[in-house]
C-alpha cells in the first residue's frame, strides 16, 4: 500500500482507487508521490486538484499565479494582491492587508487551500462581480491540468513565476529538510529523473512558456531573476499584464519602488506576522523565508550535479526558447 494510514484517513475511496491506478515512487514528504496527469504529486493534492478539475468556474477576470514549489510564489502573491488592490488598499498605509497577513493567506492555494480536505467551496462570494478587485489565486498546478474553464478563458490571466532548477531544488530541500527521509543527493537524483513535487522541472516550465508564447494576453511569463535584477522593471510589466498599468502620476509618485520594498524578502521576513503561525498545512511561516538569493544552490552541489541538471535541462527544453544561466551572485 503506498499511502500511510494518516494520509488515508484524508482520502475519498475514488481517489484511493485512481491513486491504485498511478504511477508511484518513494515521496520527499508523504510516504509516495504519483505520477497523476504525467507529474509527480502527493495523495492529498491529486484529490485537491481533481476536485479543482471538476468543479472550478474560472471568472472573466480571475488571475490565476502558477509555480513550481520554492520558486518564488509568496513574492509573487505579494507582489500581484499589492498591485492588483493598490486602489482599495494603499501601498503606503500602515494597515496594508500584507503587514499583518501573509501572502499565502492573502492569496490562497487552489490545491493546498479551495480544494483541500475534500471541499467544494462556494467561490462566487469571493469579491468576483467586482470588476475592480478581481479574485486571486495560486497553484503549482501545471498549464495542460489546469481546471478547463481556466485554459479556455480568453480573458482570465495566468501569471508564472520560473526560477532556475538549481535554486528551486536546493530551496525545496530545506523546506521539506528533515521530514525528506533521502540524503541530498538521494534527492537530486530523483529530481533529475524528474520526480519532485509538481515536476518534472522541465514540463512544467515548458506548459507555461509554450502557452505564454500562444496567448501572450492570457499568460505571462516571469523569472524569480529578472525580478531580482529588476523588480520595478517586472512590476510594470506585470501591472499591465494585469489591466491595470501604472499611471504617469503614480510612477512619478515612486508607487512602483514602494511596492517593491513592500514586497521584498527583507521587509516581508521581518514582519512578526512572518515569523510565526502557519499559512501553509504543516510548515511555520518563518520557513518561508529562507535566504532569497540567487545562485545559493553553489553551497549545495557539485560540478558534477549542475553539469548533470544543465546537460537535462537544455536536452529537454531544446529550441523552445527557454534558458537558464547558471549564474552567481
Ligand atoms: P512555496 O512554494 O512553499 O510557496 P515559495 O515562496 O515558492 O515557496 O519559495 C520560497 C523561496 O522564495 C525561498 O527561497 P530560498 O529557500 O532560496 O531562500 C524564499 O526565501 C524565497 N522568497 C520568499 N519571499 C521572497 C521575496 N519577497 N523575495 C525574494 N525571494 C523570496
Amino acid at each position: 500500500m503506498g499511502v500511510t494510514r494518516a494520509e488515508e484517513e484524508q482520502l475519498t475511496e475514488e481517489c484511493k482507487q485512481l491513486l491504485s491506478s498511478l504511477p508511484k515512487e518513494r515521496g520527499w514528504r508523504t510516504s509516495h508521490l504519483y505520477q497523476y496527469q504525467g507529474f509527480w504529486c502527493q495523495p492529498a493534492e491529486i484529490q485537491a486538484i481533481v476536485s479543482f478539475q471538476n468543479h472550478f468556474q474560472a471568472y472573466d477576470n480571475d488571475i490565476i499565479l502558477a509555480t513550481m514549489p520554492k520558486s518564488g510564489t509568496t513574492w509573487l502573491k505579494a507582489l500581484a494582491f499589492a498591485v492588483v488592490n493598490r486602489d482599495h488598499f494603499p501601498v503606503d498605509s500602515d494597515k496594508h492587508p500584507l503587514l499583518t497577513s501573509n501572502p499565502h493567506d492573502l492569496v490562497p492555494f487552489l490545491e493546498y487551500k479551495i480544494y483541500a480536505n475534500n471541499q467544494i467551496p462556494d467561490l462566487s462570494k469571493l469579491s468576483a462581480d467586482d470588476q475592480d478587485r478581481p479574485r486571486l489565486f495560486g497553484t503549482h498546478i501545471p498549464f495542460p491540468s489546469l481546471a478547463n474553464s481556466v485554459k479556455k478563458s480568453n480573458s482570465c490571466r495566468v501569471v508564472y513565476l520560473c526560477r532556475n532548477p538549481f535554486d528551486t531544488f536546493i530551496s525545496s530541500w530545506h523546506f521539506i529538510g528533515s521530514m525528506s527521509p533521502f540524503t541530498l543527493e538521494e534527492a537530486f537524483e530523483m529530481c533529475c529523473r524528474g520526480v519532485i513535487g509538481f515536476g518534472p522541472f522541465w514540463d512544467h516550465m515548458l506548459g507555461y512558456w509554450k502557452e505564454s508564447l500562444a496567448r501572450p494576453e492570457n499568460v505571462l511569463f516571469l523569472t524569480y531573476e529578472d525580478l531580482k535584477e529588476d523588480a520595478v522593471f517586472h512590476l510594470k510589466r506585470l501591472a499591465k499584464f494585469l489591466g491595470r498599468p501604472f499611471s504617469f502620476e503614480e510612477e512619478t509618485s515612486g508607487l512602483v519602488e514602494k511596492i517593491a520594498k513592500l514586497c521584498s524578502f527583507e521587509n516581508l521576513k521581518g514582519l512578526e506576522v512572518n515569523k510565526k503561525g502557519k499559512s501553509i498545512k504543516n510548515f511555520e511561516n518563518n520557513k518561508l523565508f529562507r535566504k532569497g538569493e540567487v545562485g545559493d544552490w553553489v553551497n549545495y552541489l557539485s560540478p558534477l550535479m549542475v553539469e548533470k541538471m544543465s546537460t537535462i535541462m537544455e536536452e529537454k527544453l531544446g529550441d523552445s526558447g527557454l534558458k537558464f544561466k547558471v549564474v552567481i551572485s
